[in-house]
């Protein structure tokens, strides 16, 4: 089973800006969380993160070239904006477990609108970095 960890933009800022938001721990940190856990569950990770739409839909279309079985997907403020992305998603039926570190439902207006919801598969947040772990928990069950 191979998954694409897939973070839009600012993620790569993690542990630098924002910590009471956000926690203190770094995007590598993240890789590394996520990668050991992986191991554990016996299921191959990919990670890609990029600042720009463009990118994260080509990303989504590689990934239906690649045969990638689901993805693990923080859209970041894409999250909230962006119509291609979710259009990427459905066009290539890849099922994915939208992930957010923060708990957004308790933060601003723009925030509670989410894209990416009406194609996901299930939706965590709050949970910080164990919500990409969670998402790959329940990806294994689901593709099974
Ligand atoms: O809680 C999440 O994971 C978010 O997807 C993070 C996005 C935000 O736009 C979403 O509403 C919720 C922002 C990511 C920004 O990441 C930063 C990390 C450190 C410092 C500054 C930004």
């Amino acid at each position: 089973m191979k998954i694409l960890v897939l973070n839009g933009p600012n993620i790569n800022f993690l542990g630098i800006r924002e910590p009471e938001i956000y926690g203190g721990n770094t995007y590598k940190d993240l890789i590394q969380f996520v990668t050991d856990y992986a191991v554990t569950r016996g299921v191959g990770v990919e990670f890609y993160q990029s600042n720009h739409e463009g990118d994260l839909v080509d990303a989504i279309q590689k990934a239906y070239f690649d045969k990638i079985d689901g993805i693990v997907f923080n859209p970041a403020a894409y999250t909230h904006t962006s119509v291609a992305i979710l259009d990427a998603l459905k066009a290539t039926s890849i099922p994915t477990v939208e992930v957010h570190i923060s708990d957004v439902a308790s933060r601003e207006d723009f925030r509670q609108v989410s894209y990416i919801r009406q194609v996901a598969k299930k939706t965590i947040a709050g949970k910080g970095f164990a919500g990409y772990t969670e998402a790959i928990d329940f990806l294994i069950e689901y593709l099974k």
